[in-house]
């Protein structure tokens, strides 16, 4: 494994968002995924209702201190699983070790928002904003197949770009772009050999009230 501090990974940006490619290699990335799968034996990840009424493509659990749910009461931070009525696992270590190598100086993070995208799954564009507290980044990390993802500015109506985040790249959302719109317009389902059934997990570790 390459030693920790080794920021040889490349790094750009898009739109304000930093993307390292490539941050985590192969073996950190098969660990992850074995801490990720522990983690929903004991909080399944759950397919939301929007407050449309309609099912998300996505599905979710949680790590942490907080997990965002939602549900007929709305949507929001919980402490516990909504189904098994149980507190979120510890927030994976390898994921702690990311947020520590790219983002070292902020506060720890609370909440690490596992979603999953099966075939077919897609995220809309939409902001990140049930944390308190925005000043602090949030950091994603992508596992499995690759995605499109779409980030544009503060307003719905405003011009996009997006790209290709593939297993191991990780993206982080700090100052501006903490707040700007962005989603997953769809996966390349069964490219990636990471997860053997296909699909992608990304982790989002956030924040949630400083
Ligand atoms: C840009 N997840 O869970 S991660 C989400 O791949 C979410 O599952 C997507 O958007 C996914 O809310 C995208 C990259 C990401 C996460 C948070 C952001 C981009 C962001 C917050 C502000 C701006
Ligand atoms: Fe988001």
């Amino acid at each position: 494994m390459a030693p920790l501090l080794d920021l040889g990974a490349a790094e750009e940006r898009l739109l304000g968002v930093r993307i390292v490619r490539g941050l985590l290699n192969a073996d950190r990335q098969q660990s992850l995924l074995a801490e990720i799968r522990l983690v929903l034996k004991t909080a399944p990840l759950v397919r939301y209702a929007t407050p449309w009424g309609r099912k998300m493509s996505v599905a979710m659990s949680n790590a942490g201190q907080w997990g965002w749910i939602s549900g007929t009461n709305g949507y929001g931070y919980d402490r516990c699983h909504p189904e098994t009525g149980q507190p979120w696992p510890a927030i994976p270590e390898g994921a702690l070790q990311v947020w520590r190598q790219v983002v070292a100086e902020a506060p720890a993070p609370q909440c690490c928002l596992i979603n999953h995208y099966g075939e077919g799954a897609r995220m809309g564009l939409h902001q990140d904003a049930d944390e308190i507290d925005f000043s602090a980044p949030v950091v994603s990390i992508s596992l499995g197949d690759p995605a499109r993802f779409r980030v544009g500015g503060l307003s719905r109506k405003g011009k996009t770009q997006s790209t290709i985040l593939e297993s191991g790249d990780v993206a982080v959302l700090e100052g501006d772009s903490r707040k700007a719109y962005h989603g997953i317009d769809g996966i390349r389902f069964g490219e990636s050999s990471l997860l053997e059934e296909g699909g992608r997990f990304n982790l989002t570790l956030r924040v949630v009230n400083g």
